[in-house]
């Protein structure tokens, strides 16, 4: 069935799915076509069940069909889908972000993340009156053409890092360093003097597996922009309401000047928000001059859902330790399964964040995700699929663990890696 939703699909659409990380080419074979999800599960059109560690790429943290939204966006669906004025509950949104992370005063919503990255780059550069901008190779900051270079997510999985389309003027200004690599950044700030608006980063790497920031590098990075004069910008789409309800800056410590956020905030609705200090978001119009704007930013669908799920996740809640608890057992499960089979595998985990990379050696950059074994991945994802466990199909993606995960799910699908690494140690 799916083999013929997929030849139906290809007809009409690029590679037959609306992102290409979900048409399987990182791993090879025929995704399942998707016919609905609840809590923990999602549910093919041939009725098969997987537990779902895609999470929908990050919003999905209370799991799917979870009662406080639906009734949310029930209420939000009897007061009218769309108003193209201002409404309270964008209010309310507002507040609740302002008040969780203290580096945002201010925030505008927007559709997704992509347009979160894109609008914050424009800010910056209208601020500091420069154009260039540092990012790190194997981040990824959605598809905006100033950040399509060197990209983690779909474009490494399909190896497009740099896409085409996107005009040599474009990226000129984007300079590239490897991440968790201060002195290559110190040595870009030398070499253009006061030419740099803002270094842009994800404090927690989300997109080339997960790769947690060296002890310092965040730090230094802050240090080092506030010497140059540039803005640091953490793009906290994936990790913001995610790794803790104050997000990657509350876990590390260190304060952006602006923040970039999306996913968890609109809870599976499409949403994404930039935000920062006072001065800076006030030059973004009609307050300032610097024009970003949209027909349904705000949408009071998307900003129900996510006040809904924000509201689920706020201290004084559990929801975090929970989350911890469940994916600790996962990553020390998949790590303890790799060990029995003696199969290396690095695995990392931040709060409900979990990534394995094949290879016996350390993960701090994107080119040592690269070098591990990713054909094994894909016999790996492959085996636990058939097996009903669903995972990103690519070693780039990170895996999600919902509040509707329990330890019976988790249990059950240790089961299956535990067959799995099984039959890769048989193999080498
Ligand atoms: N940032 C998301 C996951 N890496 C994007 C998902 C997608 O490209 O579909």
């Amino acid at each position: 069935m799916s083999r013929a939703l997929l030849t139906r699909a290809t007809q009409l659409i690029p590679g037959g799915v609306n992102s290409p990380v979900r048409a399987f080419r990182g791993v090879g074979g025929t995704p399942p076509f998707i016919r609905e999800a609840e809590g923990a599960w999602l549910v093919d059109e041939e009725g098969k069940r997987y537990v779902d560690f895609i999470g929908g790429y990050g919003p999905m943290i209370l799991g799917h069909r979870h009662p406080r939204v639906e009734q949310a966006l029930q209420a939000a669906l009897e007061r009218g889908v769309l108003f193209g004025a201002p409404s309270r509950s964008e209010i309310e949104l507002a507040e609740v972000i302002v008040d969780a992370l203290p580096s945002v005063e201010m925030v505008r919503l927007v559709n997704s993340g992509t347009e979160a990255t894109m609008s914050a780059l424009r800010l910056a550069r209208a601020a500091t009156g420069r154009d260039r901008l540092i990012k790190f190779v194997g981040c990824y900051h959605g598809h905006g053409d100033a950040f399509l270079v060197a990209a983690g997510s779909g474009a490494a999985t399909l190896g497009v890092p740099s896409s085409p389309g996107v005009p040599a003027p474009v990226v000129a200004d984007t300079l590239l360093a490897p991440y968790n690599d201060l002195e290559a950044v110190e040595a870009l700030f030398a070499h253009h003097q006061g030419e740099i608006a803002a270094v842009f980063v994800e404090p927690f790497a989300g997109n080339m597996g997960l790769v947690p920031p060296a002890v310092g590098f965040l730090a230094g990075l802050r240090k080092l922009c506030d010497r140059e004069g540039a803005l640091l910008v953490f793009d906290e789409v994936m990790t913001g309401f995610r790794v803790a309800w104050s997000s990657a800056q509350g876990v590390t410590g260190v304060t952006p000047d602006l923040t970039t956020l999306g996913k968890v905030i609109g809870g599976g609705l499409p949403i994404g928000a930039y935000g920062g200090r006072r001065d800076l978001m006030e030059q973004i119009a009609p307050a300032g001059p610097v024009y970003q704007a949209g027909t349904l930013s705000g949408n009071p669908l998307a900003t129900a859902a996510g006040l809904a799920t924000l509201h689920e996740l706020a201290p004084p809640s559990d929801a975090y330790q929970r989350l911890d608890r469940c994916s600790q057992r996962l990553a020390e499960g998949i790590r303890a399964a790799a060990a029995e089979a003696r199969v290396p595998v690095v695995v990392h985990r931040q709060g409900s964040m979990v990534a394995f990379f094949l290879t016996s050696g350390s993960v701090r950059q994107s080119a040592d995700v690269d070098a591990s074994d990713r054909p094994a991945f894909g016999r790996l994802f492959h085996h636990l699929l058939e097996r009903g466990v669903h995972l990103p199909p690519s070693p780039y993606e990170t895996l999600f663990v919902s509040l509707a995960h329990d330890e019976k799910v988790i249990d059950q699908s240790l089961e299956a890696f535990r067959s799995g690494f099984a039959e890769l140690g048989r193999r080498s």
